[in-house]
């Protein structure tokens, strides 16, 4: 899957304990228009079920751990994150689900764009028509 990919952070840490710096464009590579966090996450419950128009997002797992299944719509793929050095890049039209959140799970994710509900596709048959559209030649 071309377009996922893990970012491993440095640790900035020493005697005193550990520090991660995330800065946009440099790190993480898109400008940051916003920032929101899980937490408190049922752990019975799964969540996401949509794929963005138009979104670059990195998501950390602070705490805890949380599996992301991301679909590009020909290819599904397991990522696991479970350590805050480590960040989960999504761009492009890709279906994403949450689950198996652990009980004291944290998840933080930056995002490049304010919240628009207009920018999600929430109805899967929807996100496979907008692939297969994107990946169908202009006539
Ligand atoms: C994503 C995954 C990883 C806002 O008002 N502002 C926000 O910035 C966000 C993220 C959500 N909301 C509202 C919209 C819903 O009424 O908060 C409610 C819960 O959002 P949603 O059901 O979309 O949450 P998740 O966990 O299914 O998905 C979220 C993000 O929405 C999504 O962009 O990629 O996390």
């Amino acid at each position: 899957m071309s377009s996922t990919n893990l970012i491993s952070f440095e640790m900035l840490g020493d005697e005193r304990g550990s520090l991660i710096s995330l800065e946009q464009n440099k790190n993480i590579p898109f400008t940051i228009k916003r920032v929101y966090y899980l937490f408190d996450t049922n752990i019975e419950t799964s969540r996401g079920y949509h794929a963005h128009y138009d979104l670059e997002q990195v998501a950390i797992c602070l705490k805890g751990s949380v599996t992301f299944l991301l679909d590009d719509g020909q290819t599904k793929e397991r990522v696991t994150l479970n350590s805050p050095d480590v960040g989960l890049h999504i761009k492009g039209l890709k279906w994403r689900e949450m689950h198996d959140f652990s009980e004291d799970s944290v998840l933080i994710v930056l995002a490049s764009d304010l919240y628009k509900e207009s920018d999600y596709i929430r109805d899967y048959d929807t996100f496979l028509r907008e692939v297969r559209n994107e990946d169908s030649p202009a006539q």
